[in-house]
């Protein structure tokens, strides 16, 4: 790993809902009224007054990203991002797999968020592969830290094994 990323970006296994940090990302739906996977997880983890902060939002289209609190969460902070679905590469998913990093980085600038905990948005049941996207999250990640050095840490939180390999290659 480049020198900076190595100090900065750390891959772990956890489940993101125990992290304690800034702010946790969810890989939610345009509804943001929870769902399965690791926004079910949060939803259960944060409690009953998330869904009701989500119900004011709006919704959220695919490649962006809103934020609210973490409730009962260790966590400060959720920024709830869209990511694509798979339909096969030739359907702007990585452009807007890309995105959904981009906004969720720039929402610590303005929320003055020091640490950062993503889950591989879209790569279970949104069936995005692993490897596409691991080099996806390095290049948003190396770009934003390059305008923007206030971040002291980003997790990488990889629940299942084939993210966790694919990130390992692309972050070594
Ligand atoms: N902590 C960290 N990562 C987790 C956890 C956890 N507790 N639980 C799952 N993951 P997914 P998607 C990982 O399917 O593909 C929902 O229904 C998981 O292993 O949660 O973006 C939404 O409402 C995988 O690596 O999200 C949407 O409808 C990663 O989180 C849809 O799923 C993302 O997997 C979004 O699908």
């Amino acid at each position: 790993m480049a020198p900076n990323l190595m100090n900065i970006v750390e891959l772990n296994r956890v489940d993101i809902t125990k992290l304690t940090i800034d702010a946790i990302v969810n890989a939610a739906n345009t509804s943001l009224l929870g769902g399965g996977g690791v926004d079910g997880a949060i939803h259960r983890a944060a409690g009953p007054e998330l869904l009701t902060e989500c119900r004011r939002l709006n919704g959220c289209a695919t490649g962006q990203a809103k934020i609210t609190t973490a409730y009962q969460l260790p966590a400060n902070y959720i920024i709830h991002a869209v990511g694509p679905v798979w339909c096969g590469g030739q359907h702007n998913e990585a452009n807007l797999l890309a995105s959904c990093y981009r906004e969720c980085l720039t929402l610590t600038t303005q929320y003055k968020i020091k640490s950062i905990a993503f889950p591989a948005i879209s790569c279970r049941i949104y069936r995005f592969p692993a490897d596409l996207a691991a080099n996806i999250v390095r290049q948003e990640i190396e770009i934003f830290l390059a305008c923007e050095p206030m971040l002291d840490k980003i997790v990488l939180s990889c629940f299942n094994s084939d993210v966790f390999n694919a990130y390992d290659k692309i972050f070594k």
